[in-house]
C-alpha cells in the first residue's frame, strides 16, 4: 500500500536535488544563454551524466523519475528538461533494443555525451499519431529506406541518435508501424531547428532514402505503435511531475511576493482575494502532485489500468500548472512579464506541456476509452 506522503529518504533525496540544481546546473544554463551556440546545451547534458542522473533514468522506478523531474524543475527547468528528453529517446533502446544496440548507445547516452530524441510526431500526424506516414521501404533484402518528414522533435537536429517511428506496412494503421534507431550521421539524413516558444531546442527533420537495417529495428517489425505508446505510459506522470515542479515553483514565488508586497495599507495577504487565491494554488498543485505520484507508483506495481492513470496525470497537472503559473503572473503584476524574470521564464515554459506527449485532448480520449472499456457495474 503506497501512501503519498513520502518517505524520509525521498524526501532528503528531492532536497538534495533541487541543490544539485541551483549549485551546479543553473549555472551551466545562465552561461549557455550568455553564449552564441544556442541549441543542445551540451555541458548540461554531461553534467547531468556526471552527477549520475541520467543513469537513474534507466535504473529506477516511474515515480523516482517524477520525483527526480519534479525536484529539477523547481529549480532550473533547462535541467529538468534535458534530463527527460534522454529518457524518452533513450528508453525506447532500452526497453526494445538489442544488446548491440543498448551496449552501443546507452552508455554515452548515461554519460551525456550522446543526446537521444524521440521522433513520433509529423507535419500530418500529430495527436493521430498511428497516421504517421514516414515510409520504410523495402531495399533490396538489405533492409529499409526511410523517405518522409518527422516535425516538432525536441532536440532535432541535433541529437546524435534518433528513435524514428515509420510505416512499414501502407494502410495497417498502428499495426503497420516499426521503430528503428538511426544515427544522426546516416546518409540523407537532414533537418533544421525550429523557433519555437519553447526553452528547450525542437525541429524538424527530413529522410532522403535513408538506409536502415534490421539491426537497426527496435522491437519487431510493424509492432513499433507499442513501442511508442509503452513509452508514453512511462513518461506521461512524469510530465505531470515537471508540471508540478513549475506549479511549486511560481506558489513559491507568489508566497513570498504577497507577504512582502505593500499595497492598500497592508500586504498582499491580507486581502482576500490574494490569500484565497494562493489556496486555491496550492490545493490545486497538491491535488495535482498526488495523482502523479499515484499514477507513477501504480506503474511502478505494474497494474493494469496504467494507460489512464497516466492520462489523468498528465491531463490534471499540466492544466493546473498552466492556472497555477497564470495566477502567479497576476497576483505579481506588471513585473512578472519583465523578459529574465521567473514567472516570465514559467508562463513561456509551461504552455507546451499540454501540448507535447499527447495533447490534452488525447489524455481525455484515453481516459474515455478506458471508461467505458470497463464492464458497467450492475
Ligand atoms: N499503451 C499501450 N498500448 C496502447 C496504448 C497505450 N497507452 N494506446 C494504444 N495502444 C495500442 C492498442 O492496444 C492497440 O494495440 P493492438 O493493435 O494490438 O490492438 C494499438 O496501440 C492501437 O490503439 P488505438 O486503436 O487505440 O490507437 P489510435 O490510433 O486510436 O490512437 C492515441 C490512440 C490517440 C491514444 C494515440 O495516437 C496517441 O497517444 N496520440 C498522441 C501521440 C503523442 O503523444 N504524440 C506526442 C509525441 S511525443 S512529443
Amino acid at each position: 500500500m503506497t501512501a503519498f506522503s513520502l518517505n524520509p529518504e525521498q524526501t532528503a533525496r528531492c532536497a538534495q536535488l533541487r541543490e544539485l540544481a541551483a549549485e551546479r546546473l543553473r549555472p551551466l544554463v545562465e552561461a549557455h544563454a550568455k553564449g552564441e551556440e544556442g541549441g543542445v546545451n551540451r555541458p548540461l547534458t554531461e553534467a547531468l551524466g556526471e552527477l549520475g542522473l541520467l543513469e537513474g533514468l534507466f535504473t529506477s522506478g516511474a515515480l523516482d523519475l517524477c520525483l527526480m523531474r519534479e525536484s529539477l524543475a523547481r529549480v532550473c527547468t533547462e535541467a529538468e528538461t534535458a534530463l527527460a528528453l534522454q529518457g524518452l529517446g533513450a528508453h525506447p533502446v532500452h526497453a526494445y533494443g538489442s544488446l548491440e544496440q543498448r551496449e552501443h548507445w546507452l552508455p554515452p547516452t548515461r554519460a551525456g555525451r550522446a543526446i537521444a530524441a524521440f521522433a513520433l510526431s509529423e507535419p500530418g500526424a500529430g495527436s493521430d499519431a498511428a497516421a504517421l506516414a514516414l515510409r520504410a521501404e523495402p531495399d533490396g533484402s538489405a533492409g529499409w529506406r526511410l523517405t518522409g518528414e518527422k516535425s516538432w522533435i525536441s532536440n532535432a537536429p541535433e541529437a546524435d541518435f534518433y528513435t524514428v517511428f515509420a510505416r512499414t506496412s501502407p494502410d495497417a494503421g498502428a499495426r503497420g508501424v516499426t521503430a528503428f534507431l538511426v544515427p544522426a550521421d546516416r546518409a540523407g539524413l537532414t533537418g533544421a531547428p525550429l523557433d519555437m516558444l519553447s526553452p528547450h531546442p525542437i525541429g524538424t527533420l527530413a529522410f532522403d532514402g535513408v538506409r536502415v537495417f534490421a539491426a537497426d529495428v527496435l522491437g519487431d517489425v510493424d509492432h513499433g505503435f507499442r513501442v511508442a505508446m509503452t513509452t508514453l505510459n512511462r513518461f506521461r506522470p512524469s510530465v505531470g511531475a515537471f508540471a508540478v515542479g513549475m506549479a511549486q515553483a511560481a506558489l513559491d514565488a507568489a508566497l513570498a511576493h504577497t507577504a512582502d508586497r505593500d499595497a492598500f495599507g497592508g500586504k498582499l495577504k491580507d486581502l482576500q482575494a490574494v490569500s484565497h487565491q494562493v489556496a486555491e494554488m496550492a490545493t490545486r498543485t497538491e491535488a495535482a502532485r498526488l495523482l502523479v505520484y499515484a499514477a507513477a507508483a501504480a506503474y511502478d506495481r505494474g497494474e493494469p489500468d496504467i494507460a489512464g492513470r497516466a492520462a489523468m496525470a498528465k491531463l490534471f497537472a499540466t492544466e493546473t500548472a498552466q492556472f497555477v503559473v497564470d495566477t502567479a503572473v497576476q497576483l505579481h503584476g506588471a513585473r512578472a512579464l519583465q523578459r529574465g524574470h521567473l514567472l516570465e521564464h514559467l508562463y513561456r515554459e509551461v504552455r507546451a506541456p499540454r501540448i507535447y506527449e499527447g495533447a490534452s485532448e488525447v489524455q481525455r480520449a484515453v481516459i474515455a476509452k478506458e471508461l467505458y472499456s470497463k464492464e458497467p457495474i450492475a
